[in-house]
């Protein structure tokens, strides 16, 4: 990576916390994802995004600002990328799949916070993390309570926040909220950049939204075929990036390796054993560098064959409808678009245990590993019914409840070894 300090020291990064950062960072992607075998040619461009993904990929951001273009960060997959696009802005995610500052963190809200809030803190105590940094707006989202009350106090420590209610529930009260947000969400957006977003505009917004998720489901229904032709810590990282890339140049990379990935299945090639006991992954998002649970159940032999989570299937599978020719029409898309998202914070959410079922034969999953982070009340509640559902139909699920820290590898690797037996 070339020398980017002024541009660091330029966002306030504190050095000496983000040196650190990097240095756990290098290391852990090192020994994760460059020691896989047989990775697909096309993964060369992920491992390039991460390299700089403090470095190329900031100053690009900075470049933008200085062209007079708002980046926009976000924690949830609510927020709506194509109306962020239409108003001529750039859209990234918020990293929280680090823990950092943990002592600062607990000065200021309780310990027994689930980690993916905790890390967002951290990383904003520490400055450690440039996305942060550099956006002109940080959205965050009334999902569940722990996020909504963080959120109360995480307002003062940065300059730039904005608050989005979310309905949680499935009913036209519901809908109704969601579409007074984004269209609230709208105007902000266009009293930031002092422009009125046009019928093109959201039309193109659209465009390239849908482009992304498409080739991610591309990605998704090549890993149904056996041998597996990608692990599932590289299927899941390239997720990962979908929330820091340029939205247009990583469409262009996913199809690219999903043009190889087919000339390796035509070959009955992979990159895992034949018939290796295939796993649906499912529950709580997991942010970069968050690679724990993966790496444990890759390295027992095993593949992830999907995700069922926001970073993963639950952020992509649906398409906006583009067919509307008035702004309001494509409003009312959007929003029909986000409210088909399954996240644990609706009350009731039954859809989400059909999606499950419906990904593990779409995959051919022989069992489902639910992910919950400790504190997680919608995640974790939601485990029971999961479970309870699956069994009824002879799917075998593991529950695992856990955190950022390293301390329960052992632990968690035994349980997943255990259960991957019996799927063998
Ligand atoms: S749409 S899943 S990205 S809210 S893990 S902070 S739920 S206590 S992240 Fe999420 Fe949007 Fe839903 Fe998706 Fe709370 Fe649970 Fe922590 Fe969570």
């Amino acid at each position: 990576m070339a020398d980017y300090t002024k541009m660091w020291t330029d966002l306030g990064l504190n050095h000496e916390n983000h040196n650190a950062l990097l240095e756990y960072l290098g290391g852990a992607y090192q020994s994760i994802f460059m020691s896989q075998e047989k990775r697909p040619e096309g993964m060369s461009y992920f491992d390039f995004v991460i390299s700089e993904a403090h470095g190329l990929r900031i100053k690009e951001l900075c470049d933008e600002r200085e062209a007079g273009r708002k980046v926009i960060g976000s924690f949830c997959v609510f927020v709506p990328e194509e109306m962020v696009l239409a108003a001529g802005c750039t859209s990234v995610g918020l990293c929280s799949g680090a823990d950092f500052a943990q002592e600062e963190v607990e000065k200021v809200i309780p310990r027994n916070t689930c980690s993916l809030i905790k890390s967002f803190f951290g990383f904003s105590l520490g400055k450690v993390c440039p996305y942060m940094e550099v956006s002109d707006l940080i959205v965050g989202e009334n999902t569940c309570d722990g996020k909504k009350k963080a959120f109360e106090t995480f307002k003062d420590m940065v300059p730039n926040f904005y608050q989005m209610d979310l309905p949680q529930t499935k009913t036209p009260a519901g809908r109704q909220t969601l579409k007074l947000e984004f269209m609230r969400f709208l105007n902000q957006l266009e009293e930031m950049t002092g422009k009125k977003v046009t019928l093109e505009g959201l039309k193109e917004g659209i465009a390239i939204t849908n482009a992304k998720r498409k080739a991610l489901q591309r990605l998704a229904t090549l890993r149904a075929a056996d041998p597996a032709p990608i692990s599932g810590l590289d299927a899941l990282l390239i997720n990962q990036v979908s929330f820091l890339d340029n939205p247009v140049r990583f469409t262009e990379n996913v199809n690219k390796i999903c043009d190889q990935i087919e000339v390796e299945i035509a070959a009955n090639q992979g990159v895992k054993k034949a018939k290796a006991p295939r796993i649906l992954l499912s529950g709580c998002p997991m942010a970069i560098p968050n690679w724990k649970l993966p790496t444990i159940i890759e390295s027992t032999g095993a593949v992830i064959v999907g995700e069922e989570s926001c970073i993963g299937e639950r952020g992509l599978r649906n398409l906006t409808d583009d067919s509307a020719n008035t702004i309001e029409g494509l409003i009312d898309a959007i929003v029909d678009r986000y409210f088909k998202i399954d996240c644990a914070v609706f009350t009731p959410n039954q859809e989400r245990v059909e999606h499950i079922k419906e990904m593990k034969a779409k995959y051919n999953a022989d069992g489902v590993i639910h992910y919950g982070l400790q504190f997680c009340q919608p995640y974790i509640m939601e485990s029971f019914t999961v479970e309870k559902q699956l069994e009824k139909e002879n799917i075998p699920v593991l529950r695992i409840e856990t955190d950022y820290s390293q301390e329960d590898i052992g632990q968690l690797s035994t349980r997943v070894e255990a259960f991957v037996e019996i799927l063998k």
